[in-house]
């Protein structure tokens, strides 16, 4: 590995001279256009972060999830499978806004003495990218940074976020006791369908049809390769599920109008599919990692949303169930992780009816996947769908090797420990997520009218505000206050204060240039009220 080899190959691959990049809460993302030099420069960065785990698979993902199609991100999985530690953000946010080739090369190996890495040691990047057209350019600019620093390079081409973090995850585990699974993807579908079907031992029926709304990303293509496996085994597990909004022919397409992001923000059903009465629906987003179930009723022109916050306290009080039944309840340690945008009433249920321990953590799964890990079981899930369960190694090894007093018993940690295998354990995994919401429901014999009446939503507003420079806003208290601009907290207090059982903040996005509000308040009107005023307030702070 040498200077000049890495200087030519960067100057194939400049960063934009005078803007800023950081490392946000899902890696950097921005217009497509910008992202090139700065793909490049991850590269460089996960060549070094292989390296210092002496050659483990590193990944890297290109994508933009959610954002709009003229987007992209780029963004690293560490060995296994989770996000990238927090400490190395810092390093990818100095590596990427290096001013020149030289400075770029001189502080990769002066990086690499800080960090006490062996360049000589042989490294490994596998690289996954959502449907975006421009992720084709983006691993190109990958690929050029690994030929430099001499790194093996494996493209698996089009997957969904999760699928690549499962794949590192098998990578680096395979032939050990930890071994996670085969790192393929006909290895994740296996999995999948397999922990499914056991998780419902051959009795518990699905409830018939399920639409997907795929926002017209990976999903729909991924769904659809798992169906078959599915549909092949030839088992009865009663889920019909019907693919919408796949097109991943037309980018422009992509989370136009469909997709989780636009259910939650909008609080309502895409225009396509056209909701028929009664039947289930849920969304993916652009890259798959995030699930929001919906149910409508013509008649009356009802909706009602199962968002993360659902998800997280459906998850909760099955699992907390079979824990007591399999009699193990006062083992293993049971928690759920929210952050700020979980409905207050959601928090009440899981605190006071289930009465297990919430933790409110920053926006960022990586913040909430690490909060997660302090329980045996940790159920984490933003409000946007993105979440999963994590399962600790000692939680696994009870449900699978303790010796169970009764047919109850047996039955239930055979339950926990599918559910183990069924959830994506490396991060939120719509694909997974959906399964065992499907299995749940089963379980209890619900449709979603039961399972909506399991709490009632404090009325909610999320709005997206343009301001002119969100780097003004920073937060402090999990995100629940803002510390500046000076003054901007008290006004926020203030407009607060007249409205009943309410609560509202603000914050920066990590993900797009622009501001979040959120606000909650007993009725719907004073809702959407106080969010516009909050909006009005980060405005004209930000201006
Ligand atoms: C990403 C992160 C999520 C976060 C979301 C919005 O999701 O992975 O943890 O909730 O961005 O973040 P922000 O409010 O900072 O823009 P995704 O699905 O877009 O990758």
């Amino acid at each position: 590995m040498d200077r000049e080899t890495i200087i030519e190959a960067s100057k194939k691959h400049d960063v934009v001279a005078g803007k800023k990049f950081t490392y946000g809460t899902a890696g950097f993302r921005m217009n497509a256009d910008l992202l090139d030099g700065v793909t490049f420069r991850v590269g460089l960065l996960s060549a070094l972060r292989s390296r210092k785990f002496n050659g483990k698979a590193i990944g890297v993902m290109i994508t933009a999830s959610h954002n709009p199609p003229v987007d992209n991100g780029v963004k690293i999985v560490d060995p296994y499978g989770d996000m990238l530690e927090q400490d190395w953000e810092a390093h990818a946010t100095s590596l990427v806004n290096a001013p020149s080739h030289e400075d770029l090369a001189d502080n990769f190996f002066k990086l690499a003495g800080n960090l006490k890495i062996d360049l000589a040691t042989p490294g490994k990047v596998i690289a996954g990218r959502d449907t975006r057209p421009s992720g084709i350019t983006l691993v190109t600019a990958l690929a050029d940074s690994l030929a430099a620093t001499k790194t093996e390079f494996v493209d698996f081409k089009i997957l969904t976020t999760p699928q690549l973090h499962y794949m590192i995850r098998c990578n680096n585990t395979a032939g050990t006791p930890a071994s996670y699974g085969e790192g393929s993807e006909v290895g994740y579908y296996n999995k999948l369908v397999e922990a499914f079907y056991r998780a419902l031992h051959g009795r518990f029926q699905c409830g018939g049809k399920l639409h997907v709304d795929c926002a017209n990303g990976v999903g729909g293509p991924k769904l659809k390769e798992l169906l078959k496996i599915h549909d092949a085994t030839n088992m009865e597990s009663g889920l019909v599920v019907e693919v919408h909004n796949d097109d991943v022919l037309r980018p422009e397409v992509l989370n136009l109008d469909c997709g989780a992001d636009f259910v939650k923000t909008r609080q309502r059903a895409p225009p396509s599919p056209k909701p028929a009465s009664g039947e289930r629906y849920c969304s993916l987003d652009g890259d798959a990692d995030r699930l929001i179930y919906y149910w409508t009723d013509i008649s009356t022109n009802g909706f009602f949303m199962f968002d993360g916050d659902r998800i997280a306290s459906l998850a909760a009080s099955f699992i907390a169930e079979l824990c007591k039944t399999a009699g193990i309840d006062d083992i293993l340690r049971i928690g759920v992780v929210q952050t700020a945008y979980a409905n207050g009433a959601s928090t009440k249920y899981i605190e006071k009816h289930l009465k297990l321990p919430t933790i409110c953590t920053p926006t960022g799964v990586k913040h909430l996947h690490h909060a997660a890990t302090r329980f045996d079981i940790g159920v984490y899930f933003e409000a946007n769908g993105h979440g999963t369960v994590l399962f600790s190694l000692d939680a696994m090894r009870c449900f699978k090797t303790r010796e169970p007093q009764s047919p109850a018993q047996k039955e239930a940690q055979e339950t926990l420990s599918a559910l183990g295998d069924l959830i994506n354990q490396t991060v939120g995994d719509a694909v997974s997520d959906m399964l065992m919401v499907e299995v749940i429901l089963a379980h209890k014999k619900w449709t979603l009218k039961d399972w909506a009446v399991t709490y009632e939503d404090l009325p909610n507003r999320l709005v997206r505000v343009e301001v002119g420079n969100k780097d003004l806003f920073e937060t402090t208290d999990a995100e629940r206050k803002l510390s500046k601009p000076a003054g901007i907290q008290e006004e926020i207090d203030r407009e607060v204060k007249k409205y009943n059982n309410a609560r509202s903040f603000a914050r920066a996005s990590g993900t797009e240039n622009a501001c979040r509000v959120y606000a909650e308040a007993a009725t719907r009107s004073e809702a959407d009220e106080l969010a516009n005023k909050v909006a009005q307030i980060v405005q004209k702070f930000g201006s």
